[in-house]
């Protein structure tokens, strides 16, 4: 009952949490960031608490759980777990990413849930927080497989979404491919062509820049962090990690701007590029994603670069390191490594890419900034898409660049406002938890309890 959670510390509180939601580590971690950057703003405003904002806002609107079954090419039958969760719709319909990846549970899909809901209010877009997906693992599958999974998948889901209720989009495994298949099947079932999905090819509804706008947003985030303390990108060495959409539109833009890019990884290990990653290598990244093989060895073969196993890019010698594939993949050693090797900032491209752990590591040495800010670039195109299909229109990639760069300055200019904390320093994770939370508070407080 969430009475339980009526209770005056923020320890007492996350126990409150901890106590609906047994088991659900991930999920507890993000609450527990979240509301540890806001406790002392809440409590400042009193209204929230009365209203019991917080004790609303950490119990997702609804979630829905679905058998999907399906036959792989042998004629073997399948069964795998749908989720989608839908966190809150304050500002606007359910918006967040669908993940197909083995590692997926409730748990996971609800931290990125609740992540989601802060990060969509800070693009200043009108949408809520949602978040889906599947333990589907698209590894070594062929692509009917992955059709035929897609189509199980919106089989169920169709009923839950729309462009008014809730507009999933890809994350972890779902790419243009997948999104391609799950809007054919929704188009079939509903008799409707509307913007149900973002990240659509071009040819049907997407945006352009949608593809790069995740990578390219975190690299203007960082552009404005180096700004700040009068620095500039340029000439940096830096450290990405995964091989997927998010690394590859980082490891584009950085280049562009003239940094080295010297690492990407899968988990397989990592490879070292001392060279950095030109327009070439860059484009390999797609082949590697589209082979379906989840490895990145492939790269240290084809470029003659060393690859370092099971390893994680973290122990090498940077200036900036930005993770890019999945949560709590940067510890606390990863973070003293960096620090000692001279790195000065960790910016999370992937969600909660950092353990709390790290987190403050990072935060009290360096400048560390999290990805409900870093990575928002993504879902702010999703934004600019479903306004583009509204007017069934198309705005150019200069258009959507243009808007792309001014929702991250905005962004970064919003973690500096609520995050000064003293000595003309910014707490990137209080700012934007902050900065998140007032447009979902004040919009949960106008529209009564619900
Ligand atoms: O984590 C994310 O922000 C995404 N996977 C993108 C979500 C979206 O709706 O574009």
């Amino acid at each position: 009952m969430l009475t339980r959670l009526v209770m005056d510390s923020l320890n007492q509180f996350i126990d409150g949490v901890k106590f609906q939601n047994p088991g659900e580590s991930e999920f507890l971690q993000a609450v527990s960031e979240v509301l540890g950057s806001v406790w002392d703003y809440y409590l400042q405003h009193p209204q929230y608490k009365k209203m019991k904002i917080f004790e609303r806002m950490v119990e997702p609107e609804r979630v829905i759980m679905f058998r999907v079954p399906w036959i792989d090419d042998l004629g073997e039958v399948h069964v795998n777990r749908g989720y989608r969760v839908e966190f809150n719709s304050a500002i606007g319909p359910f918006k967040g990413g669908l993940r197909f990846h083995p590692t997926v549970t409730l748990s996971g899909l609800k931290f990125l849930g609740f992540e989601q809901t802060f990060k969509n209010s800070l693009t200043s877009l009108p949408m809520g927080g949602g978040k889906g997906g599947s333990d589907f693992n698209p590894k070594g599958r062929s692509d009917n497989e992955i059709m035929r999974f897609c189509q199980s998948f919106m089989l169920e889901l169709y009923r839950h979404i729309g462009p008014f209720t809730d507009v999933p989009a890809g994350d972890i495994g779902v790419g243009g491919r997948e999104i391609g298949y799950l809007f054919g099947m929704y188009k079939k079932l509903k008799n409707e062509f509307t913007g149900v999905l973002t990240g659509k090819g071009f040819e049907y509804g997407g945006s352009l820049i949608r593809p790069e706008a995740t990578g390219f947003g975190a690299i203007y985030f960082v552009r404005e962090m180096l700004a700040r303390v009068g620095d500039n990108i340029e000439g940096k060495v830096v450290a990405l990690s995964g091989f997927g959409n998010v690394a590859w539109g980082a490891a584009l833009k950085a280049t562009e701007l003239g940094a080295k890019v010297v690492t990407i990884s899968g988990p397989d290990g990592y490879i070292y590029d001392a060279d950095g990653l030109d327009v070439e290598k860059i484009d390999y990244m797609l082949e590697l994603r589209a082979s379906n093989m989840d490895v990145v060895q492939p790269y240290s073969e084809r470029f003659g670069v060393p690859f370092f196993k099971n390893k994680k890019p973290w122990e090498q010698k940077v200036d900036i390191a930005i993770p890019c594939a999945i949560q709590n993949e940067l510890n606390e050693d990863d973070a003293k490594m960096l620090i000692s090797n001279g790195c000065t900032i960790i910016a999370e491209a992937s969600n909660m890419g950092c353990t709390a752990e790290a987190v403050k590591t990072a935060s009290g040495n360096i400048i560390f900034a999290p990805g409900k800010a870093v990575n928002a670039g993504g879902v702010a195109v999703s934004g600019f898409e479903m306004s583009q299909n509204s007017i069934r229109m198309t705005w150019t990639a200069e258009e959507v660049d243009t808007r792309l760069k001014q929702i991250m300055n905005n962004i970064h200019s919003t973690c500096v406002k609520y995050g000064m904390v003293g000595n003309g320093k910014i707490d990137y994770v209080k700012g934007a938890n902050i900065g998140g939370f007032v447009k979902v508070a004040d919009a949960m407080m106008a529209q009564g309890v619900i």
